[in-house]
């Protein structure tokens, strides 16, 4: 069985991050091992969120599980909120990765043109370290402007975004796959680049006029999932594009508080469909 190590905070409330991870990768029949950074009553985009740091813990749980003989095929990381958490999950990479391990990187600290509360200055610039290593690094426009110095821009063209996955990968990511690309008001997609061969891949569904928080955190999950079953990247973000696409259209016909988060729970036999598993 393949096994992952999914880095991130768990926000008890409100549906993001490891607890979005864990339930997709399962399901996705991959053993996957959380590695909280914090935990949280809910994300940060609540008003009077409360937050218990796990800082100190991060390492020690790593240095006993490699004690123990773990080994993993995948390491997905994504919001870790502090620079210091994404030192120490760097030293957490080196005590795990070997070259066959696959290393996928959501950076996971903004939207909208502004850092998430909470965020420091310079958290971009140490984000960017980690994916500098990455096999997939896959930030939205926001992330990829405040790591790479880019201008952030509502409106934008193709070469804007080639341009901003250029930059990732000359950062030193082997893959960048800017999130989040909106051409026109009708759809939304991803577009990506090979830093080694130079090849470009996009793909745009139709938009729903609706955002939801935590799809960001879902699409990277599947799209982490579907690569460690061994999907050729291509198919493996498109399948993460219409399973986050098909979950947002599930969630919009309920009427529960949006803040609540997506039902992805609703769709997994779509992604388990498109997986060729159901
Ligand atoms: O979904 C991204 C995310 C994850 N975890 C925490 C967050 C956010 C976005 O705001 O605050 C704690």
């Amino acid at each position: 069985m393949k096994r992952i190590l999914t880095i991130q905070d768990i926000s008890c409330f409100g549906k993001c991050s490891t607890t979005i991870a864990l339930p997709v990768l399962s399901a996705m029949g991959i053993e996957t091992t959380v590695l909280p950074t914090a935990i949280l009553s809910t994300h940060t985009m609540f008003p009077d969120y409360i937050k218990m740091d796990l800082t100190d813990t991060i390492l020690s749980f790593a240095k006993q599980w490699k004690d123990n003989g773990a080994a993993f095929d995948a390491i997905y990381t994504g919001y870790l909120g502090t620079v210091k958490d994404i030192e120490l999950v760097m030293n957490v990479i080196d005590l795990f990765r070997d070259k066959d391990t696959l290393l996928f990187v959501d950076p996971v600290f903004g939207d909208h043109g502004r850092a998430y509360a909470g965020i420091s200055e310079d958290y971009g610039a140490h984000c960017s370290e980690l994916c500098r290593a990455a096999d997939y690094a896959v930030p939205n426009i926001t992330e990829a402007c405040l790591m790479t110095g880019m201008e952030y821009k509502e409106k934008y063209d193709e070469s804007y975004i080639s341009e901003l996955a250029q930059r990732v990968c000359a950062m030193g990511a082997a893959n960048a796959i800017v999130t989040g690309v909106s051409y026109s008001g009708g759809t939304i997609g991803y577009q990506g680049m090979s830093r080694k061969s130079g090849q470009a891949f996009s793909y745009q569904n139709k938009k729903i006029d609706i955002s939801y928080h935590g799809t960001g955190d879902l699409f990277s999950a599947a799209a982490a999932g579907a690569l460690v079953c061994g999907k050729r990247p291509e198919l493996a973000f498109r399948i993460a594009a219409d399973y986050t696409a098909e979950t947002i259209r599930v969630t919009k016909e309920d009427s529960d508080d949006p803040r609540f988060g997506i039902h992805f729970e609703s769709s997994i036999p779509n992604l388990l469909e498109m997986m060729g598993k159901a």
